[in-house]
């Protein structure tokens, strides 16, 4: 069921308004009292993605540095929105380390929780790994944004164990850090502009705009027009940035 939500159909929209996780297809067995991972089924940053849909596969180190930090290599992640990568996680070091993805402010939170007590995740968005050991976190980064991998032991983050995970251009689509809205919509390329940053698209409703079905002219910047051809069925994220309307997003 969850996976049906990133469905491409024309009218989809799935809008998550933070920090209250709004799209109601929490599993609705899961017992919630006492168990914080319950609402990690759709998160700002994304939700958990299966082995058939991973585009990616990044290999990640966790260890201690000789002068006494604790890194991830990388520590840095660029990811394009809607992919799905899978976090191929080695544990390198002497001490156990965690690789948890989340955004910045809840990283904070679960921080502090396991500050007070050292709390076992068995979360889809983290792994925790002996020494030695490997692991991975198959993730789908579903909306653009800034967040960030942390292991949260006491005293790792502190100790060098974080870093950003930038999705797309690192923004959510909206201006408030408060929301962030994913409406994808369909059209047919019908003419691009590329010295210009413009496409033509004969397109669908944009939901997220309330605008109905005709043909645009959308700003496109050089990512999202290397990934389109003339004639071609898109689905893609409309929005406005800085009062021109612009496709920020294709899948
Ligand atoms: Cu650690």
């Amino acid at each position: 069921m969850k996976h049906l939500l990133m469905t491409t159909t024309a009218t989809l929209a799935l809008v998550l308004a933070a920090p209250v996780f709004a799209v109601g297809a929490h599993d609705a067995g899961h017992d919630k009292a006492g168990d914080h991972g319950a609402d990690h089924m759709a998160m700002m940053v994304g939700q958990p993605g299966t082995a058939q849909d991973v585009d990616r596969t990044i290999e990640v180190a966790m260890r201690e540095t000789d002068d006494g930090r604790m890194i991830f290599e990388p520590a840095m992640f660029d990811i394009e929105p809607g992919e799905t990568i899978r976090f191929a996680v080695e544990n390198r070091g002497e001490l156990e380390h965690e690789f948890a993805i989340d955004t910045m402010a809840r990283n904070v939170e679960h921080k502090a929780m396991m500050a007070e007590m050292d709390m076992e995740h068995d979360d889809p968005n983290s792994v925790r790994l002996d020494p030695g050991a490997s692991g991975e976190v198959i993730w789908t980064f579903a909306n653009e944004g800034a967040f960030e991998v942390a292991c949260l032991i006491p005293g790792h983050y502190e100790s060098g164990m974080h870093g950003p995970i930038t999705v797309g251009h690192g923004m959510p689509h909206s201006d408030g850090a408060t929301q962030v809205s994913l409406t994808y919509s369909t059209g047919t390329v019908k003419k691009i502009d590329a010295k210009a940053g413009k496409v033509t698209v004969i397109h669908g409703p944009l939901a997220n705009l309330d605008m109905p079905a005709m043909t645009m002219v959308f700003r496109a910047d050089e990512t999202v027009l290397a990934k389109l051809a003339e004639g071609q069925e898109i689905e893609f994220v409309a929005d406005r940035v800085k009062g021109k309307l612009t496709i920020t997003a294709v899948k």
